[in-house]
């Protein structure tokens, strides 16, 4: 971590009050940037969805997560997907949808969310380092059945900026999950995405709405800046 910024506490302008970022505490928090959600041609599109909605997050995520690297701070990604015996996949979830083609099926990059076929990885442009954990999660939320949580107190972390898809689901699953673990949330608009307009704009004010009862919601260009 870059020395001057360890000391620094960083005001964030957001909803519903600023956000004061301690950077050797705060890691960024990427949820399911997977390329079966957000391809053309993948399981998210072959369902109907407009992954341009989800598109438009990759750019700004790809600039907060260089400027984070740059700065030294604590990066995390998740992926939602499942064990190719699908031992750890509910029934309800299988069948729920009554889709023709469901989880563990063959899809169009490779069986559906089943961990280590192609569909199920992160997108290029927003590839882990090595050195960056990635939580392979079977539930909407981050720590329902993870690791996360040890991972995080073990780095001493206790505020996440989450960003990543979809904003009402998994983004909104995790951010409550944490918030009831007493961590800090904040969450740039610009960086998480939803298939349904409506869903973005309601799973953002859901979460800064009461004083922040889940969390604070800023943009991209605020954290950038007050990195720089
Ligand atoms: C969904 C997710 N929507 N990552 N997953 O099934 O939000």
């Amino acid at each position: 971590m870059k020395e001057t910024l360890m000391k620094d506490l960083l005001s964030i302008e957001a909803q519903p009050y600023p956000f004061e970022l301690e950077p050797a505490k705060c890691a960024l928090l990427i949820i399911d940037m997977q390329r079966d959600f957000l391809e053309p041609g993948g399981f998210g599109e072959m369902l109907g969805n407009d992954v341009s909605q989800l598109r438009r997050a990759i750019e700004p995520n790809k600039q907060l997560l260089a400027a984070w690297r740059a700065a030294g701070l604590v990066v995390l990604h998740t992926r939602e997907g499942h064990r190719p015996d699908l031992s750890d996949l509910p029934p309800a979830k299988k069948v729920r949808g009554h889709g023709t083609t469901t989880i563990g099926d063959v899809g169009p990059m490779g069986r559906i969310l089943i961990r280590g076929e192609p569909g199920q990885d992160i997108i290029p442009e927003l590839y882990p380092l090595p050195s960056e954990p990635v939580i392979d999660k079977p539930g909407k939320g981050a720590f329902f059945a993870t690791d996360l949580h040890a991972i995080l107190q073990n780095l001493g972390i206790t505020q996440l900026v989450v960003t990543g898809v979809t904003t009402e689901v998994c983004v909104n699953t995790t951010v409550r999950e944490a918030n009831d673990r007493g961590f800090e949330c904040l969450v740039p608009e610009d960086c998480v995405g939803s298939y349904f307009p409506e869903f973005q704009e309601a799973g953002l004010k859901m979460i800064k709405a009461q004083g922040g009862i889940f969390g604070w919601v800023t943009h991209s260009s605020q954290i950038l800046a007050a990195l720089a």
